[in-house]
């Protein structure tokens, strides 16, 4: 797959590139185009014509219509996504077939169906007041923000992506994405499909190229961009803030995390054990929903330590890091974590496979202990398949650690007190609270984080609610 942009219905490499590296054992990859300043205000005029076009002219039906459209047509070409995906990222095979790429249909469906159901509000009015008051109707139509950049990490790239441009299209936005110039494969198989699916020109624009003095910083402050919604890291969501201030461009952020799991004595430990060692190590932690801070009761610490440094030693066919610097960053901080005094109880180093993945990007899942909170290894997201094990003595104290955090995205917790889960979950600051699972998902449920992890929610309705705004029209009947 050759990264192209999609501008205005058409492809074009133009421009520099840059080198694509292999995670899985270094080598060259391909070429990543990099949009100059042209083509991107080429691809935001082009949006802002569809939107005065026939995109803009297009039905709810209409438009659902296409949505359903682009998930058949990424059911069509599921193995050359899977592929894509692969080759990028390097993760396991398996997790792209069941999750990365089934979630792309998945997000297309889901708000097909979201935004065709999705009712207006009336009010009959009967007031006295102003202008003499007087019966009235008071109806709330939705329109669409207009033109949205769309800029997306590398960790779950085209899930991630769609989870943007479905809603965005759904509410009849025209969108240009940016996606990570780590992973420009599924994006361009995506601007295919849609071109494919025949949507007008200018309503799906992909631009590809880096995001600091890239093509990404160039969107983000771009006066004819009207909403960004952007995932990935804190600090790139406030330098894009910075850049969206100068417009007041509404945005939507789903940023970093350093997620806390409390472990009670009363929980079914095997599958606290197993439960925490999936959301620690799956993806190799390269999840933004990823556990990094795992809290466990006294009287089961030690057994809980033990179980989780043994499935982590026992982890097998894990993907490597997106990247030899991302490689080097989560490598620093298991250096870090020995300096600032912690037992290393698994992990810590890097695999040695005795094959082409010893050039690859991998890091060993990694269990620490002995930290104070108060060390950098706790506060700060590594995103990499490690977590440290603190113990505590009671509710009230795991409340407490798991909310010393600047971040609030995700949170589990592990029990089998039904009126201790509903008494924690609630006091817990994070956007969601997953009792005795991990990352099980619907749809239609908020999706976002407090503090630190983000602004605004996507999901659901709350995703069309972001990509659209309500306008109130007051007939006097
Ligand atoms: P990143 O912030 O480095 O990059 C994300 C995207 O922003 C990329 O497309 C990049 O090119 C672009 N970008 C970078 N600097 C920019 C700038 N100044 N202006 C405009 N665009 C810019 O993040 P990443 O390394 O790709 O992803 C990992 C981070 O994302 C982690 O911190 C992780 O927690 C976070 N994340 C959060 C969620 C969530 O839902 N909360 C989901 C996935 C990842
Ligand atoms: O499941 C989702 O909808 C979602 N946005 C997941 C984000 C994962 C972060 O890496």
């Amino acid at each position: 797959m050759k990264p192209a942009h999609y501008v205005n219905g058409a492809f074009t490499v133009a421009g520099t590139s840059f080198p694509l590296r292999s995670p899985v054992d270094g080598s060259l990859a391909g070429a990543v185009p990099e949009a100059p300043r042209e083509l991107v205000d080429e691809a935001v005029r082009a949006a802002g014509a569809g939107l005065a076009g026939a995109w803009g002219e297009a039905s709810v039906e209409e438009r659902c219509e296409f949505l359903r459209r682009i998930a058949g047509g990424i059911v069509e070409r599921f193995d050359e996504f899977v592929d894509a995906e692969v080759a990028d990222t390097g993760r396991p095979r398996e997790l792209a077939a069941t999750v990365d790429v089934p979630r792309a249909i998945g997000n297309f469906r889901a708000y097909a169906d979201l935004a065709y159901g999705r009712p207006e509000r009336a009010h009959p009015t009967n007031v006295p007041g102003w202008s003499g008051g007087g019966r009235a109707l008071n109806y709330t139509v939705r329109r669409p923000l207009g033109v949205v950049a769309v800029i997306s990490p590398w960790n779950l790239p085209l899930l991630l992506l769609t989870w943007k441009v479905a809603p965005a299209l759904a509410a009849g936005n025209a969108v240009v994405a940016k996606p990570s110039e780590e992973t420009p494969s599924t994006a361009t198989l995506l601007a295919e499909v849609i071109d494919e699916a025949g949507l007008p020109a200018g309503a799906f624009n992909l631009v590809h190229g880096r995001g600091a003095g890239g093509a990404g910083e160039y969107l983000a402050s771009h006066a004819g961009v009207d909403a960004i919604a952007f995932t990935g890291a804190t600090a790139t969501g406030a330098a894009i803030m910075r850049a969206a201030a100068d417009h007041i461009t509404p945005v939507s952020f789903e940023l970093g995390g350093k997620n806390p799991a409390v472990v009670f004595a009363d929980a079914d430990l095997a599958e606290a054990v197993e439960g925490t060692a999936r959301s620690s190590f799956t993806h190799s932690g390269q999840i933004c929903l990823c556990t990094e801070r795992v809290y466990v009761q006294r009287p089961v610490f030690e057994e809980f330590v033990a179980g989780l440094a043994e499935r982590a030693g026992a982890w097998r066919d894990y993907g490597p890091m997106i990247s030899a610097g991302h490689r080097d960053k989560v490598l620093s901080y298991y250096r870090l974590a020995r300096e600032e005094g912690a037992t290393v109880v698994a992990g810590g180093g890097v695999p040695r496979f005795g094959d082409r993945r010893d050039g690859g990007f991998y890091v060993e899942p990694t269990v620490l202990t002995g930290l104070p909170e108060s060390a950098r290894t706790v506060r700060e997201e590594i995103f990499g398949p490690v977590c440290h094990v603190a113990p505590f003595d009671d509710e009230e104290e795991a409340v407490r650690l798991a909310n010393d955090s600047p971040y609030g995205l995700a949170a589990t917790v592990w029990t089998t007190d039904l009126s201790r889960a509903h008494r924690v979950a609630p006091r817990v600051q994070a956007g969601i609270v997953w009792v005795n699972c991990w990352n099980l998902r619907d749809l239609r449920t908020p999706f976002g984080g407090v503090r630190a992890s983000g602004i605004g929610r996507e999901g659901g309705e709350y995703s069309l609610d972001f990509f659209s705004e309500p306008v109130n029209v007051c007939v006097r009947i």
